[in-house]
């Protein structure tokens, strides 16, 4: 695989379909309005934005759900996805997925195997596995992208034709769960998926754990899906599913910034970002104050944090 080191094909995908709340559409236009743009080009990226794909466009009159909620929806839109990943891989530029919920990322990461092959590997950020399939517990989409493409749906779903490609249960690996539920921990168990939760973290210090990851990865390229909701809620409180005892704002920067120095990272989901789920405008205006590091960030704290988690990804140091 090659890859060119200073190109990025970026797209929003303005997604909410995938779980209950409305919120996470906004994500891709709050960061650019934010500086996502200027913060990229600043660091000496060339950039090739796609724009964001709209959710709401695909929207399905009177069907019937199989499956999981809004199923076709989902699946059209993450054959769209899908479609813009794997036009930027082929590029060999960095392919840059901004979410929407996380039910994005089997459209991503299936353009990103269909250009890869067996060489991708993925390093997964998230409190949660995202592997339910069946029922799940929840019937929402973003809790089982990853069952999608490891291949535990074995029912054909109505918009997601365009699915073929089958990540390796061997090729991944978890950072910062910890809300996993029973399917998902049988299933890890099982397969015996690589996962560091965060006892692991503790015990080994993030430092170890990124060494091991990029032992284990050596010379393959590397994709990393980046759930906002593995950052402790102290620092990202504007998602969905905030689960309490995350990483820290430095291991979720160091992590990233380690990843972008393998010079192996080829893509990234940066998702779950809800700004309409942030703080008042009060602590807003207080905080904004200490964003100046980069550019002119603005938007809410997760805002403003996504688009730094996005620079580190890129090669800020
Ligand atoms: N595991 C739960 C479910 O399947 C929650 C998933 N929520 C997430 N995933 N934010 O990252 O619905
Ligand atoms: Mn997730
Ligand atoms: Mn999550
Ligand atoms: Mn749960």
């Amino acid at each position: 695989w090659k890859f060119v080191r200073n190109a990025v094909g970026l797209f929003g995908s303005a997604v909410h379909e995938g779980q209950t709340k409305t919120g996470t559409e906004l994500a891709p236009r709050a960061l650019r309005e934010g500086g996502l743009i200027s913060a990229l080009y600043n660091l000496g990226w060339e950039i090739n934005d796609m724009g964001d794909i709209q959710g709401k466009n695909y929207r399905i009159h009177n069907h019937k759900s199989q499956y999981f909620r809004n199923s076709q929806q989902v699946g059209i839109i993450n054959g769209e996805i899908n479609k813009r990943s794997f036009e930027i891989a082929k590029q060999n530029k960095f392919m840059l997925n901004i979410g929407g919920d996380h039910g994005v990322a089997s459209g991503s990461i299936h353009g990103l195997l269909q250009h890869y092959g067996d060489e991708l590997r993925v390093v997964w950020v998230d409190a949660h596995a995202d592997c339910n399939y069946e029922l799940g517990p929840n019937r929402n989409y973003h809790g089982m992208p990853l069952a999608h493409l490891y291949g535990s749906i074995h029912e054909p779903i109505k918009g997601f034709e365009w699915l073929k490609h089958r990540l390796d249960p061997k090729n991944i690996t978890y950072i910062a769960i910890r809300d996993i539920d029973p399917m998902e921990r049988e299933f890890i168990r099982e397969q015996k998926i690589v996962y560091y939760g965060m006892d692991e973290i503790i015990e080994l210090g993030i430092g170890q754990v990124m060494n091991r990851i990029l032992k284990q990865f050596e010379g393959k390229p590397i994709h990393v899906s980046f759930d906002v909701d593995s950052i402790d809620p102290e620092f990202a409180h504007g998602t969905g599913t905030l689960v309490d005892g995350g990483i820290s704002y430095r291991e979720a920067h160091y992590l990233l910034r380690k990843l972008a120095s393998s010079r192996q990272l080829v893509g990234m989901d940066l998702v779950e970002i809800n700004p309409q789920l942030e703080k008042t405008p009060e602590f807003r205006e207080e905080f904004f104050g200490d964003f100046q590091q980069i550019g002119r960030i603005q938007g809410t704290q997760t805002v403003a944090l996504g688009i730094e988690l996005i620079a580190s990804a890129l090669g800020r140091t």
